[in-house]
């Protein structure tokens, strides 16, 4: 059985639903809320991912953290669907390359500029103390400390300005790629592709308008434009917020 531990509206959670729907596998859900319950805290989920993160994967009793390595893992194992990782060696490397890119430059900046704008009700009704209390509970050091850091000073406007900046980045190199290809590794739609494809919603819900700008980036827009359209991330996007009624 597959198991999936995931939250509706988390993007790492959207990059593997996107990638079980391109794939059509039948998978189970287990939901954790790790906005109002703050599930990912308790000792039962940090069992499963010491970091307290979601997603994490559970095939047949074998446990896989780590949204990125989940879809590479899927793509392997599952002879269904699309394939979503290049045949030839040098076009593998480089969908990890953007992949790495997506996570360590747009996942981290996005969670630094989420911080202070969409996230910002997650810490109503909570004093300085119960949020400190939780945040001494987050598994993985490196998120402990900045979640403590952000207490206490918030997010600046230079950690902001970086944020955005390596975004631009990102987003400068997608274009000039998009440029040559009509998808970040070719012909072929890959995990690349998938691995970015919840943040353009994540900028537009945040208001990054210099992010939302396609004009400025008409590749980017129009490859915006192709991965929204398709069937998967659709179905993705159609998992519902299970606490929608008591929020
Ligand atoms: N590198 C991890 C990052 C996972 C991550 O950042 N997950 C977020 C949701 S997208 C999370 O669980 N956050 C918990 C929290 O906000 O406390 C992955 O790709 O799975």
């Amino acid at each position: 059985m597959l198991k999936l531990y995931h939250y509706w509206s988390s993007t790492c959670s959207r990059r593997v639903r996107i990638t079980l729907a391109e794939k059509e596998i039948d998978w189970v859900s287990h939901h954790v809320d790790i906005h109002t319950k703050k599930e990912q805290l308790e000792d039962w989920y940090k069992a499963i991912n010491p970091n307290s993160y979601v997603p994490a994967l559970d095939h047949d009793g074998k446990i896989l953290i780590e949204s990125l390595v989940i879809m590479q893992y899927l793509d392997e194992v599952f002879d269904t669907g699309a394939k979503l990782v290049p045949g030839d060696a040098y076009e593998r490397g480089m969908m990890r390359v953007w992949m790495d890119r997506f996570e360590y430059a747009v996942h981290k900046a996005i969670n630094a500029l989420s911080h202070s704008r969409s996230h910002s009700d997650k810490f109503v009704g909570l004093s300085h103390e119960e949020l400190k209390a939780l945040w001494l509970k987050v598994g993985n050091p490196e998120k402990r400390r900045i979640l403590l850091h952000r207490l206490e000073h918030g997010v600046s406007e230079a950690e902001e300005a970086s944020s955005i900046e390596r975004i631009e980045n990102v987003l400068d190199m997608m274009e000039r790629q998009l440029e040559k290809t009509v998808w970040l590794c070719g012909d072929q739609m890959t995990l690349a592709d998938i691995a970015m494809a919840p943040y353009p919603e994540r900028f537009e819900a945040n208001k990054l308008d210099m992010l939302t700008d396609y004009s400025k980036r008409p590749r980017y827009g129009e490859w915006v434009a192709k991965i929204q359209a398709r069937p998967a991330y659709a179905e993705a996007y159609a998992f519902p917020n299970p606490n929608a009624d008591k929020q």
